[in-house]
């Protein structure tokens, strides 16, 4: 009773600050292959310890280990790794573009490229994501060409949306991706209400809903989960804890719930932890969530716990917020050079392929780069028409809108 009178406040600090050693002891890793795999109509109930715990497969010698494992064949290994280097390839690419001024701006996923990559694999045609701008490989992963995505980083005149949207920002209804909004949570009741409309009008199809570990501090989130949880809505609710909301660290949107997988559990909500450098792993329990959606036994909550290994976007300086060398001390390692090594394991793959197949990935994204810039770059060559930025907004244009036109000339 000593501070009785004396109110305080408590604003959590992150581990270490830039200078000082990288310290992740706070991040508890289990034994891949420990968490066992319930069925999908399991009481969720009974299965709140998952939400503390994490989903592993792939354990240190490279093996796929325990109940989570054994969907994929090497083929589709095979391909998921050469999405994940695809995605990587792009992002270094894109990064260096930015640099070079031919777009203005540009997010990388670089440590992250298994969440989205693996995720998309579990998802059925028809099904929609409503993602936010670190899920470009939902649309590598679903075969969407790269020089359209390039098109609209460049803003030319072959981009899809004409210029209107943020260079990253992508939309295809066809591969399964709803516009980006750079309003942050707005894709998770978004995704809900996707997800309740394809179930009110007898659909097969179901919903995920995208968001970071930061943007879980948004109303946006725990509205959505009132909705997905009362309505039992059809739909995969992801988390993706990259440690890093900019530059604040996960520990103040978190707060006090231990994970952010347990703010599902307050809901009555199935949540689980999975491993997020884990191919096999996000695939297995992307696969779960999924089937449990498509079987009318609504939401999981699933929070991917991996590490933000570049910086923010374009126009950020993590070395500002934390030590350089934190993303080397990361426990759960990098996705590609686990699943390199996994596939390495099986003997379907080796070094010299992988050396290979890096330098066939260059070209193949190198080739796009060209052929998108032959449509034009953010200060060269063709750009969206001046009057397409009147055009396919309203059904009917107002008047006013007509009359810019016309001063404009076009
Ligand atoms: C509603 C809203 N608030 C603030 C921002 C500005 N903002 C852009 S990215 C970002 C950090 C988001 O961090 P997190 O949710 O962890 O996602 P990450 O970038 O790590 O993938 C913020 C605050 C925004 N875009 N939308
Ligand atoms: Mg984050």
């Amino acid at each position: 009773m000593a501070d009785a009178g004396m109110l305080r406040f408590h604003v959590p600090e992150p581990e270490v600050r830039p200078g000082g050693t990288p310290d992740f002891s706070n991040v508890t890793i289990v034994v891949a292959g420990s968490v066992p795999r319930p069925e999908i109509d399991v009481d969720p109930r009974t299965i709140r310890d998952m939400a503390f715990s994490i989903i592993r497969v792939l354990n240190r010698d490279g093996e796929a280990v325990g109940p989570w494992a054994g969907l994929l064949s090497s083929e589709e290994l095979l391909e998921g790794l050469r999405n994940m280097m695809t995605l990587r390839t792009f992002d270094a690419r894109m990064q260096m573009a930015q640099r070079q001024g031919k777009t203005s701006f540009y997010m990388q996923h670089l440590g992250e490229e298994a969440v989205s990559c693996a995720f998309r694999k579990a998802l059925a045609p028809g099904d929609m994501n409503f993602p936010t701008y670190r899920q470009a490989g939902l649309l590598i992963a679903d075969g969407y060409p790269m020089v359209t995505m390039m098109n609209q980083i460049y803003s030319n005149e072959a981009d899809p949306l004409k210029g209107r949207q943020l260079p990253i920002m992508y939309s295809s209804k066809e591969h399964g991706f709803f516009s980006i909004s750079g309003n942050l949570a707005t894709q998770y009741i978004q995704a809900v209400g996707w997800a309740m409309a394809s179930a009110i009008s007898n659909d097969s199809r179901i919903a995920a809903a995208w968001i970071g570990d930061g943007s879980t501090a948004e109303s946006d989130f725990h509205s959505a989960l009132v909705f997905a949880s009362t309505y039992k809505a059809p739909v995969v609710l992801n988390v993706v804890n990259n440690q890093w909301a900019i530059s604040t660290f996960q520990g103040i949107a978190r707060g006090g719930s231990g994970t952010f997988a347990a703010r599902g559990l307050g809901f009555g909500i199935p949540s689980l932890r999975v491993d997020g450098n884990d191919y096999l792993a996000v695939h297995a329990v992307a696969k779960w969530a999924a089937e449990r959606a498509r079987s009318n036994l609504g939401p999981t909550l699933v929070e991917y716990v991996t590490y933000r290994a570049g910086a923010h976007s374009s126009s950020d300086d993590p070395s500002a917020y934390r030590p350089k060398t934190e993303s080397d001390a990361w426990p759960l390692g990098d996705p590609v050079m686990r699943l390199k090594n996994h596939l390495i394991k099986l003997g379907v793959w080796s070094d010299e392929r992988h050396a290979q197949a890096e330098a066939e990935i260059l070209d193949t994204v190198i080739a796009a780069q060209k052929e998108a810039e032959s449509h034009g770059t953010l200060h060269a060559g063709g750009k969206p028409s001046t009057r397409e930025m009147f055009e396919g907004v309203f059904a009917e244009m107002p008047p006013h809108l007509r009359r810019q036109r016309q001063q404009a000339g076009v």
